[in-house]
């Protein structure tokens, strides 16, 4: 009998191919580690020298306008342009590259400076959702534009240029390698079985629990079996949506509902900002079916117990696989046990 908790073991990731090594007893009392608070200073809700705050400049002569909710610009120094010729270099199929055209956007979720997602109201929340559900249906629509990226970074440990509440999208001509795995696996999932493999794995989760850090009528933040960061978490819907402009009104207010409860507890954590990169995958735009693709957000946060102890991949998860001491049964655990009301909330 394999034992989840005693024995190290390698878990599966289903929707990549790849494998995690679990090491349970390296940790046996994961969380008595000493837990240092970083002096955070508490943000102006207007920064003069913000560069996406209303009214003020950006690069390259731009000015923001006064806006009051959610407000989306290209980028001024985009990873992805989309006025290059089409070209491919190919030595003997060693040396190959190919030109990528795109689109880069920022978008600025509120234009108050101090917020975050934890800390915005719900409905604010669902602007924002709708202002992507917009710019993927607008960009997708694109004949050129085969993908489109929704991700945030926050914290400048995840290499966020600024605290300002915002995320990019990259629109690209090819799916990248992280969704072109995804996809192949719940293609291959659904030729295998007739069923989703994302609709099949929410219904697991559902009936154990023990990994379900929160949930709603439609969305549950999950760490997955197969986790590889120490509070990674998958937010996935009940029902088969391939995009997010296919989500429904209730279903839009349900994603921000558990985008907050999530990010509040992430926060509460260790009780300060808490550092993450979140993205969609959703179904590429490159006019296929991708029936099979099931839409779901992913959160990777690099901290494992205190605002100082990160988590890079070092040594064997370089050369080999990734590897984890604490158990994503444990981390769900240490996760649900935290309050849903934001430790900086005041008032409460
Ligand atoms: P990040 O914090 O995830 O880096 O996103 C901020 C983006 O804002 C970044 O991609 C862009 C940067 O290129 N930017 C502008 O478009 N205009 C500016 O004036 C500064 C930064
Ligand atoms: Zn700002």
């Amino acid at each position: 009998m394999l034992d989840l908790n005693e024995h190290s073991h390698r878990r599966l990731n289903p929707l990549t191919g790849e494998w995690v090594v679990v090491s349970p007893h390296r940790t046996k009392r994961p969380w008595l580690g000493q837990v240092e608070k970083p002096n955070v200073e508490a943000l102006p809700r207007y920064d003069p020298e913000c560069y996406l705050c209303p009214g003020n400049q950006r690069a390259g002569g731009h000015s923001n306008p006064i806006y009051s909710s959610v407000f989306a610009f290209d980028n001024d120094f985009a990873a992805l342009r989309i006025d290059q010729p089409e070209a491919r270099f190919d030595m003997d199929g060693l040396l190959v590259a190919e030109a990528e055209r795109g689109v880069s956007r920022v978008i600025c979720f509120s234009p108050d400076h101090s917020l975050t997602l934890a800390r915005m109201e719900v409905a604010g929340i669902r602007d924002v959702i709708d202002k992507w559900a917009e710019e993927y249906a607008e960009l997708g629509s694109r004949d050129l534009i085969g993908h489109v990226q929704i991700f945030e970074n926050r914290g400048e440990m995840m290499g966020a240029s600024n605290p300002h509440p915002h995320c990019q999208i990259w629109a690209s001509e090819s799916v990248p390698n992280e969704p072109a795995k995804e996809i192949a696996r719940q293609n291959e999932y659904l030729e295998r079985t007739g069923g989703c493999l994302l609709c099949d794995y929410f219904r697991i989760e559902i009936e154990s629990g023990e990994r379900v850090v929160c949930e709603n009528d439609f969305f549950t933040a999950v760490v997955p079996f197969w986790a590889v960061y120490p509070f990674e978490v998958m937010v996935l819907g009940r029902d088969h949506r391939s995009s997010i402009d296919e989500l429904g009104g209730d279903e839009r207010n349900a994603l921000a509902d558990i985008l907050k409860r999530l990010t509040t507890r992430y926060d509460n954590l260790f009780e300060t900002p808490f550092p993450y990169s979140m993205g969609f995958h959703q179904k590429p735009t490159d006019g296929g079916e991708h029936e099979a693709v099931h839409m779901h957000a992913h959160f990777y946060p690099p901290l494992l117990r205190s605002a100082t102890i990160r988590k890079f991949l070092v040594g064997f998860e370089i050369l080999g696989s990734p590897q984890r001491d604490i158990t994503p049964e444990s981390a769900a655990e240490r996760l649900r046990g935290l309050s849903e009301v934001h430790y900086l909330a005041t008032g409460v």
